[in-house]
């Protein structure tokens, strides 16, 4: 035991009414895998808690949570005013009830009240509760422990991003490799990249959107990978400019969103089969950098 699980532990033994343990709206993977953790703690010390989302969990959550053996919409209900909290990586109560305790992993400069707050600038919440479960003494079984790297991959941009401490990158690949977790998977997941094992004309299809610039039709698919070859993408484009001719538009943006090397390429194919490439030196959004620009350039060219 250390000084702050026995606070954490008689913050639960404390609490009045029934003890919920949430994640924030839309829980992603952190969020419930920090409450997976987080009630199992709670057992270990004999203390009835129970899992409680008010929002469905985002897709990758659902997906990664079947995977585990967890029926995220299971979770789903309601939380009551008289409610004793345990907030997981958020720290604001979103839906009524009193916060008795909070683990969470983004810095504010206005902390909640609560018997227990615990924020730190961890990769993951869930490793922030896995690591309390090991300072209560108990042993995290193979699940737990491969459900803390997952939600650090999936929330950290597969260990890359600049908010994530150093030992747990270390941590976190250690981990992986001891488990035997799919190294590629946990990457392609914490990137968010596409499997490029998939047809060429799926590849070039995904992401599709539809607009209207001066009243010409504009359309646009994007992938996010680190793995694309020149073949590929020539085959990608080769099907796109058969697209365009079925689909009479004016144009088609094609975007190789490239999150390991930061970096954005955009191939506006025409109607007549021409390719213009331009490249980004850092990832550029589609919504707020690619389609502003075609549209501008396509009301100039009316
Ligand atoms: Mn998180």
């Amino acid at each position: 035991m250390s000084e702050r699980t026995d606070r954490l532990r008689a913050a639960l033994e404390q609490a009045a009414g029934r003890v919920v343990i949430t994640g924030h709206d839309a829980p992603d993977v952190d969020s419930l895998a920090g409450c997976v953790l987080m009630r199992a703690l709670a057992d270990f010390w004999g203390i009835a808690a129970q899992i409680v989302t008010m929002t469905r969990a985002d897709e990758q959550a659902m997906d990664v949570m079947a995977k585990f053996g967890f029926d995220a919409e299971g979770w789903r209900g309601e939380i009551d005013e008289s409610d004793s909290l345990v907030l997981i990586d958020h720290h604001q109560p979103l839906h009524g009830g009193s916060v008795v305790a909070v683990i969470d992993h983004h810095p504010t400069a206005c902390p909640p009240n609560a018997q227990y707050v615990q924020i730190e600038g961890s990769g993951a919440s869930t490793l922030m509760v896995l690591n309390l479960m090991k300072e209560a003494g108990m042993q995290p079984d193979t699940k737990q422990r491969a459900l803390a790297v997952t939600a650090l991959y999936l929330d950290t941009i597969a260990l890359r991003s600049a908010k994530i401490p150093p030992e747990e990158v270390v941590w976190g690949r250690q981990e992986a490799r001891a488990l035997g977790l799919d190294e590629n998977w946990l990457e392609r997941e914490g990137m968010g990249l596409e499997d490029m094992t998939r047809p060429a004309h799926e590849l070039a299809m995904l992401g599709r959107k539809v607009y209207t610039f001066a009243g010409r039709r504009v359309l646009s698919t994007y992938v996010q990978t680190d793995a694309m070859t020149e073949e590929l993408l020539a085959q990608i484009l080769d099907i796109l400019k058969e697209e365009i001719a079925r689909e009479q538009a004016a144009l088609w943006v094609f975007i190789v969103q490239d999150p390991a090397k930061g970096r954005t390429s955009e191939y506006d194919i025409a109607p007549d089969g021409t390719v213009r490439e331009i490249a980004y030196d850092f990832l550029a959004s589609r919504g707020k950098n690619v389609m502003p620009r075609v549209e501008r350039e396509m009301m100039e060219g009316v």
